[in-house]
């Protein structure tokens, strides 16, 4: 749902939502009038109403922000404010963002565009905008102090320039960086090719995220921002799992999928039954000699990756950051392992001193994903999400590709579970075990290195008495 808001009233003046191209004469006199989501659902692919066509991009549980032409310049209106994003169903946290959501809305243009952002800074503190990855004259690159004064709230600036690069880039502040974005101020920006690009291949499916981290205490709902390691919600577009929608394809289709890191860290990000290529990064297109077949690509900090592969493989699979800790949600990590403790009658004495208190991980800490201790209120659980075949045990940055036969083109809807045909899914053995044999140590085996000296048993020692003389 998209509403409008005419800054002229002030802030918090909502209007009824109203088409996302209309656009008030008031408003063409001036600047465009800013466009505020109010959803962290995906927004379907928004067509280019204007300007040259292109295959827009679908933001994962995000939007693309629409534009006007004005005299033949693509304009584009941010507000630079404090949101409240919903992290997954359940949890609500205080960020800030633009034009009501963290992250922003995607900035969709086409190499040559010439563009306008007017950013309003309704933050209590200044900013301003990076445009992260263009090339650009140097005083629209949006470093605070450097090459403009920030903006001061309430304040608006105008960014003028040509979108030369096609590619995959991002944007974020250049100002009190470390606040502003461990509280989510960051988008993606994409600029397609003019023509068919020799290196850009043409998807039916080109998706995009931000990785972004937050450390929100539990019942909190504000992220601390000095944090530097300690992150406890690891999120693609400030959403955790099972709030990432998953990403629905439909067999044989050609997908792109577009990640940008803006957390303190890397995230190895993991596709599940199919190979991909890595085919560009935030320094654009990579030459086809020097792709090759992953599974699995690091994004490092700062870093974007896009990714290309056929879905040809049907079936729900599991697409997440290989980091298993961020694939769980906020909790303490200074717990100790308790695998093999036996906490029998320890629990009942503890809750009689403690009401709620709750003994983890005996069992390893699978038992977390289903347990009912009572949480704070906008807490999530450190990992949940309920697949066909019961708790999926994962939260933070973990989504689902659904690749499915009879998803039609340009439907982007969430299909049910995955049909699987008799016989093709992992079945428990009935019959009787035999019995375990220890496999063999091969004693022809040499080291290919020995130890110079190895302390074995058979090391003998010679003692010299000191006052002792060598006689021949
Ligand atoms: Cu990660």
């Amino acid at each position: 749902m998209l509403n409008r808001r005419n800054l002229l009233k002030g802030a918090g003046a909502v209007s009824a939502a109203v088409s996302a191209t209309a656009v008030s004469k008031v408003a063409m006199a001036a600047l465009p009038e800013p466009v505020l989501q109010a959803s962290p659902d995906t927004m379907a692919p928004l067509l280019p109403p204007n300007g040259r066509p292109y295959k827009p991009v679908v933001t994962l549980n995000g939007w693309t922000l629409p534009w006007r032409m004005n005299q033949g310049v693509k304009e584009f209106h941010l507000v630079a404010e404090p949101v409240l994003r919903e992290l997954a169903p359940g949890m609500k946290a205080h960020l800030w963002g633009y034009n009501g959501q963290s992250p922003g809305p995607t900035i969709e243009v086409v190499e040559g565009d010439k563009v306008r952002i007017f950013v309003t800074n309704k933050l209590p503190e200044h900013t301003s905008v990076h445009w992260h990855g263009q090339r650009l004259p140097n005083g629209m690159d949006g470093v605070s102090g450097l090459t403009q004064p920030s903006i001061q709230p309430g304040k608006t600036f105008v960014y003028e320039f040509t979108a030369r690069r096609p590619g995959t880039f991002m944007y974020h502040p250049h100002a009190d960086e470390m606040t502003q974005m461990a509280m989510g101020m960051m988008g993606f920006w994409v600029t397609h090719p003019k023509s068919r690009h020799p290196l850009i291949d043409e998807v039916d499916r080109d998706f995009c995220f931000l990785l972004s981290a937050y450390d929100i205490a539990p019942g909190a709902a504000t992220p601390k921002i000095m944090t530097m390691t300690d992150f406890n919600l690891w999120t693609w577009n400030s959403r955790v799992f099972p709030g990432i929608d998953s990403l629905n394809v439909r067999l044989g289709d050609k997908v792109r999928i577009r990640v940008g890191n803006l957390t303190m860290t890397n995230h190895p990000i993991h596709l599940h039954g199919h190979e991909f290529m890595v085919t560009g990064t935030d320094g654009g297109p990579v030459p086809k000699t020097a792709r090759w077949p992953e599974v699995t690509t690091d994004v490092a900090v700062g870093q974007m990756r896009q990714v290309e592969f056929v879905a040809d493989e049907l079936g729900d699979w599991a697409f997440h950051c290989h980091k298993s800790h961020h694939t769980m949600n906020a909790m303490g990590h200074d717990l100790p392992t308790m695998i093999g403790v036996d906490h029998t009658g320890l629990a009942q004495k503890i809750s009689k001193l403690v009401p709620d208190y709750m003994v983890m991980g005996e069992r390893g800490m699978a038992d977390m994903g289903e347990m009912s201790m009572p949480l704070p209120d906008n807490t999530l659980p450190m990992m949940t999400g309920q697949g066909p075949f019961g708790g999926v045990e994962m939260g933070g940055m973990f989504s689902v590709l659904k690749v499915r036969k009879d998803q039609k083109p340009g439907d982007y809807s969430n299909p049910a579970w995955y049909q699987h045909p008799p016989g093709q899914v992992a079945y428990e053995w009935t019959g009787a075990l035999p019995d375990a044999t220890r496999a063999r140590a091969n004693s022809q085996s040499k080291q290919s290195m020995p130890q110079q000296n190895p302390a074995a048993s058979s090391t003998e020692l010679k003692v010299r008495k000191p006052s002792g003389h060598d006689h021949h």
